[in-house]
Parts: C-alpha cells; structure tokens; sequence
C-alpha cells in the first residue's frame, strides 16, 4: 500500500470531509508508520554514534518527514486534490522550543544528516514540557511565558523504557520518548528524549516562574530554567546528570543487548558531547562500568576512548564550572570519580590552567571533556584556531592530536527543500537538481552570471518571497511592511557580542539622515527577531529600544516611507524558514572573534542573501568562497580585538566623547521622543550602558558597519550586478550543507 492510501485509510473518512486537524494527526501516524517501515541504520564497523546534548532544536516536524520519505509532492497534490492546502495542515502542528539557538540548531541539523549519510546515530536529550518560553511584547518589553507544545498526539513514542537515577537520598525513575529521526531518502534514526512522569505543569505560576526546590516536579518542565540563582544552578546541574545517567544506562543496555564486551565499549560507541551540558556522562560511564566490575584503570581509559567534546564557545562565561558545594548536593556519588580523575590530571601536570578542579573549588567541565575524551573539535576554522592558540592553548600544547576543527552545516532539506521551493523550482529549471545529493553540485550554476534571464528569475523569486513574508507578518501580527523596499535581516538570540545595538545606532543614524531630506532610493525594512535570556537585563534592554524605535519611527509620517523597523514576536524555526528566503542582506556584525560559527549566515547565503559581516565564526569561510565582490566585510581583524581585549585599551567613552556622530547617535536613545514611548530607567541604563562599558566594542566598529552598509544599499540599485551576488552566494553555499560536516566527523571522529 502506498502512502497516499495508507493515509486515507488511517484518516478513515474522505479528505475533503476532515478537518486540518484530523488530517495533521492522520498524516503524522502515516509518516511514524512509514519511518518504521523504513527500518534503522545500522553501521558498518559495528560503531554507534550517540550525540548527547541538552538541546534539539528541532523545529515542526511534518513536512520535513513527508520530504525526507520522499512523499511530500504526492500528499501536497492529493491535498489540493481534495480541496486542502498543506501549508494551513503545517500550521496545525506546534513548534517544540527545546533549543536556545545556534547549539540546538545544529544538533537537529546533525541528526538529520546522520541519518540521512546512513548513519547509525541516535540523539539523547531531554523532553522538557514547556521549552524554552514563548516570548510576548508587552510595554515594549520581553515577557516570557510556557510554550507547551506536546500534545495528545505527537511525534513522541512511549518506549517503554525507563530507568533509575540516582540523586542524593532519593531516585527518579525516567521514562523514554523516542522521534524518529528519517533521513532523507535512507533509513530512520532515533531521538531520545528522557522525562519523568511526575513533573507537574500546574506548579508554573506568573510568567514562567515555578518552584525550584520541587525537583520531581520540576525536573524536565522548561529548558535551562533561570540560572541566576544557586536554585536555578542546581536545578540545572539536576537535569544535566537526569539526562547523562539516563543517556549512560541506555547506551551500556543496548550493548549488553547486541551481547558487546563492555570492556571494548570503544569498538561499539562514540558519544559526541555537545558542549559542556553533558560532561557528566565522562563519570558517570565510568562509575557504571565501575559498578559492573570493570577496575578504574581499564574504565577510564575505555571512556576517554569513547567520548569526544566539541566547543561552541569561546565566551568563558558560558564555559561551565560548578562548585563543588554544589554537585555534592546533587550527585555525590559521582564526586569520588571525579577527584579521581582531577587527581591523576595534578600528578602529571602542575600547570594550574589545566586543573579540573581549580582554587576555588570549582570543576571546570570542559577541561575534564579535553583530558578524558579523544577529540576536542571547534566549530569553524577560525574558532578552531582561536582555541588552539589562545582560549584552550595548555590543552593544545600537551594534546595537539586532539584538536581539531568542524565547520558547522545546515541541512538543506529544511533550510532549502522546505523553506524555498521557488528558488528549488530555478535550481533545478537550470540544472542543479543533483544538490538533493550532493550540495556541491549548486557550483554548477556559477556560470548564470552571463545569463540575463536566468537573473531576472532569481530577482523575480526573491520578490516573491517577500511578498509571502510580508502577507505572513500581516496575517499573524498585523505587522505591515512594505515588500518593495530592502529586507535587512538580523535574526538570532539577543546577545551584546553579537551586537544588535549596533544595527539600532544604524537605525537611528538613517532615521536622522531621513530628518535631513536624504531619502533613500529603494526604502529599507529592518527586521529583527531575538530572544533574550530571561535573566539577561542588558539583552532585555535591548530590546526595550527596538520595540521603542520601532513605534516612533512608525509614527513619523516624513520617515516611515522610506525606513521601517520590526521587531517579530517569538522568533522560532518557523519564523526563520519564512524571513530567511526573503532576506535581501543578512546582518552577521559580531564582533570578530566573538562568534564561534554562527549557522543563521549559511542560511540566508543558501537563500540568496548577501552577507553584511565582520570576519568572525564561518563569515570567514564565506568571505573566501564568495570573494570580496559578493559579502560586504567591515570591522576590526579577531586579531585586533583579541589585543584590545589583552591591553584592556577599548574605552567606550573616548569615542562617545571626541566623536560627534557617535555622541548625537547614543543620545538619540534618550531623547525626548523616546522617552515619551520607553521606560525611562531602562533608556537610561543602556545608555549608559554603551558609554561607560560596552564590553563588545559596539563603538570600535560602528561608523565602518553605517558606511559599508551604506555602500550594500546603494549596490543593491543596480538589480542585475545584485542578482550576481544572490547567484554566487547560492552556488558556492554547498560546502555549508550539514551532510559534509557529518561526513567529516564521521572522517576524523566516529569512524562508524
Ligand atoms: C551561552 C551563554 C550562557 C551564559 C551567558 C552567556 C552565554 C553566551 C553564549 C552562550 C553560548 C553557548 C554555546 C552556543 O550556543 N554556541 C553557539 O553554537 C553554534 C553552533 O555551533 C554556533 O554557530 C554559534 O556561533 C555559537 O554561539
């Protein structure tokens, strides 16, 4: 039986009878049963690949199955057939916010290629109830609120699977929920998502506030809860080993099951650590292979040939350390395995930068991940290099063979298959198709830059996508925009490194140069989407001056034709497969070095947007793959903010003080006008804010950004030398497709 009837005969009524609802849950128990049928991957040397990490960012589900079965031209027809639109069945399923950003992105994206290159690689995370939060404005202001999303149907299974997890004076028993991860065209991969049957929604009182201390509760109810007290520290530290016992136990009874030696544990599985959320697993293995009979030695030496760690960051504030205080709250069965393992690290090395625990008492996590796991990977060249030389250089100098790099991919099924079916449709009108299997094929198109015709198509796709965003932004906000004017597109989470505050100076220089009679030739749309961290005050507050902006521009009659400002609601993988196939100039101005990868400025070059960035993360690697023809780069080198940062000679106030423009820009932020719209301590504090501080150099590179952006407006007048752009940028995106970077890991790393 073939899809199509198999739906109609689970659905058990005409389509034209049922509702969107009851066809999205028919379609979805198809598509489970179909992702069975298929059968799992199995590996060729026997090794399994697990990718443990807190966040799966993994975006709406169902169309990305139909695509990845191969089925989704097949049920779109029938659903037209039958009077149906599978766009309003996609709006039907809710979008899980098991993700912050970037992190969590990559991880969907990586399983989707595992499974995809046939693969056996399984997820192993967490199933948190709530997600992140759902952000609403209110008062120009970030409110966060639940974002339930799991629904009485969905695409979770009950596995049957549980297991005990051991806290200090009490246990928890797990329950395991698995997706199926279909790879496209190949067999089906598994996420697993642990949670606990106690957890309580009703325990969320006023926005998302909850009780901390109720871990049974409270365990697996939102993702990274407010951290910024030791409640919140604990809590985290509670659900990181929840998710790594959990992870352990499963992976050591699938081996007992497949009747492995455990004692050759490294010849069966490789588990990648996403970041430091999951180091406990180094531990905790080795605590349960331990307890199994295995000598210390001989476990220790099997987990480190098991584990690998890869970077995301270079901020140290993200790079965890836990007090000791407090994993002996949590888990004190696992601190002697610890101290053990710090211990063998302060016989053999004196160096205190390489100490797992450090005089404060603190376990470093990523340095236990680097002395007891095989490879130690950074995200893009450039971050790889900054590790290697200055952030995690005593590790590089004792393990050089251990280091290496993995630039971050996106998988084109979503970000290109799904979100741009009319840049698909002149892809493959113009012979390219064969990227579906092989990404680099896209360079095939390189030589349309000759062929005026097949230009004007790409401009006329281009148009029609923001006619889409734009109908989409009014339907589901009432936000209305103006689709002949430039998108100029910043969409990531709100962070000062990445400094949304500058894109507002420019807003806000443009506004003023508008007051002056200087209209620009084309008018220009400013869209922001950012979540900001809850307890984050500065990202909050960097909001509050969007949103504010947003409104005075707005309602100023001599400005709003020409320069608009939109912050969108809640930005979420949705709303990035819809703003990122209309985006004119993608915004990537981190501040060099800041930016480990970034994987938001592959997507849009893959959508045919021209890259206005600084040298940082991948921006690198696109600035030599397009040439300086096709990005426009700005700002200082990574090597000279890395100095600055030495010498500590970056003083905000200097440029506030002998720079005029600056001056009358920053005081913009609380002028009158603004504050009749904003909250005046807010306005104040961030003004502040960028002229005694600035920790992230918004002002060492500003002026450059505005004229470099300046010079990308006017280019984008003459359409035809635009369009150039767009092609090259599309045709040289293939080495950004998620499939190569697993097909590396895989290379150096997994050898599955
Ligand atoms: C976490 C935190 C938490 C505490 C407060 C400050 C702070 C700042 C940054 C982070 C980032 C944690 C790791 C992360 O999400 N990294 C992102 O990983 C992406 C995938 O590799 C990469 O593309 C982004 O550049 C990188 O920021």
């Amino acid at each position: 039986m073939n899809f199509s009837e198999r739906l109609q005969e689970i659905l058990g009524k005409k389509l034209k009878d049922a509702t969107n609802e009851e066809i999205y849950v028919a379609l979805l128990n198809t598509v489970k049963e179909a992702a069975k049928d298929k059968g799992g991957n199995v590996s060729d040397t026997g090794r399994k690949i697990y990718y443990i990490s807190a966040e799966f960012l993994i975006g709406k589900l169902l169309s990305n199955n139909l695509i990845n079965l191969g089925v989704y031209d097949e049920v779109r027809d029938l659903l037209t057939a039958n009077g149906k639109d599978i766009c309003e069945i996609e709006e039907v399923e809710p979008e899980p916010s098991l993700g912050n950003g970037g992190l969590g992105r990559l991880a969907a994206c990586f399983l989707d290629s595992m499974a995809t290159l046939g693969l056996e690689g399984d997820g192993i995370g967490l199933n948190y109830h709530l997600g992140l939060f759902k952000q609403v404005f209110e008062n120009h202001k970030q409110k966060e609120t639940p974002n339930p999303w799991i629904e009485n149907t969905s695409w979770l299974t009950d596995t049957g699977i549980g297991f005990d997890v051991p806290f200090h004076n009490f246990s928890i028993h797990s329950k395991l929920y698995d997706i199926d991860v279909t790879g496209y065209e190949n067999g089906t991969n598994k996420l697993h998502l642990f949670d606990v049957d106690t957890v309580n929604e009703s325990i969320v009182g006023d926005g998302i506030s909850f009780d901390k201390n109720d871990i049974k509760q409270n365990l697996t109810l939102f993702l990274y809860p407010d951290d910024s007290d030791k409640q919140g520290e604990l809590l985290r530290i509670y659900q990181q080993y929840f998710m790594v016992s959990n992870g352990a136990q499963y992976i050591l009874k699938e081996c007992e099951e497949r009747g492995y030696n455990l004692e050759e544990l490294d010849q069966h599985v490789v588990i990648q650590i996403n970041d430091t959320h999951p180091s406990m697993v180094i531990p905790e293995l080795i605590r349960l292979l331990t307890e199994k009979g295995i000598s210390m030695d001989k476990a220790i030496e099997i987990v480190s040939n098991t584990c690998a760690y890869t970077n995301h960051t270079i901020l140290a504030e993200a790079l965890e350390k836990w007090p000791i205080d407090y994993l002996e709250i949590v888990v004190p069965h696992l601190m002697p395995i610890i101290r053990e393992l710090a211990r063998r690290v302060s016989e053999k090395y004196a160096d205190k930068d390489l100490q797992i625990i450090d005089e404060w008492n603190r376990v470093h996590m990523a340095r236990m991940d680097m002395h007891y796991g095989f490879s130690v990977n950074g995200v893009a060249a450039l971050h790889t290099e900054i590790l290697k030389n200055v952030e995690l250089k005593p590790f590089y100098d004792i393990y050089p063979e251990k280091f290496n790099n993995k630039t971050n991919g996106i998988t084109f099924r979503r970000w290109l298959m799904h979100c741009d079916k009319k840049l698909v449709e002149w892809i493959d009108k113009y012979g390219a198709a064969e990227f579906r299997k092989d990404a680099a094929k896209l360079e095939s198109l390189l030589p349309l830059t000759e062929n005026e015709g097949a230009l004007k198509e790409l401009l006329e796709v281009k148009q029609a996508n923001k006619t889409a965003l734009k109908e989409y932004l009014e339907k589901e906000s009432g936000v209305k925009i103006n689709d002949h004017s430039i998108f100029d597109i910043q969409v990531k989470r709100l962070h000062e490194y990445k400094r949304q505050q500058m894109n507002v100076l420019y807003v806000i220089y443009k506004y003023l140069d508008i007051k002056e009679g200087n209209l620009p030739k084309t008018p220009i749309t400013v869209l922001f989407g950012a979540k900001a961290a809850p307890a984050y005050i500065i990202a909050k507050d960097i909001i509050h001056v969007i949103l504010c902006l947003q409104e005075l521009i707005q309602n100023d009659p001599e400005v709003s034709p020409y320069l608009q400002v939109v912050m969108v609601e809640n930005y979420n993988v949705t709303m990035a497969e819809k703003m990122i196939p209309a985006c004119d100039i993608s915004e990537q101005i981190s501040l060099a070095s800041k930016e480990a990868s970034g994987t938001g400025n592959m997507k849009f070059m893959l959508n045919g947007a021209v890259t206005l960035g600084t040298d940082d993360g991948a921006n690198v690697e696109i600035h030599e793959l397009v040439g300086d023809e096709n990005i426009y780069v700005f700002g200082k080198s990574s090597d000279e903010v890395i100095e600055h940062y030495a010498k500590a000679d970056y003083v905000a106030a200097d440029y506030y003080i002998n720079d005029a423009d600056i001056r009358r820009w920053i005081d913009f932020i609380i002028c009158p006008e603004m504050l009749k719209i904003g909250d005046v301590r807010t306005l104040l504090e961030i003004h502040a804010e960028l002229i005694q501080k600035d920790w992230f150099m918004t002002l060492l590179d500003v002026k450059e950004y505005i004229t470099t952006k300046e010079k990308a407006f006017a280019d984008y007048e003459d359409r035809m030398t635009w369009a150039k752009k767009m092609l090259v940028n599309i045709a040289k995106a293939g080495y950004f497709s998620s499939d190569r970077t697993i097909a590396e890991y895989n290379r150096d790393i997994w050898k599955a």
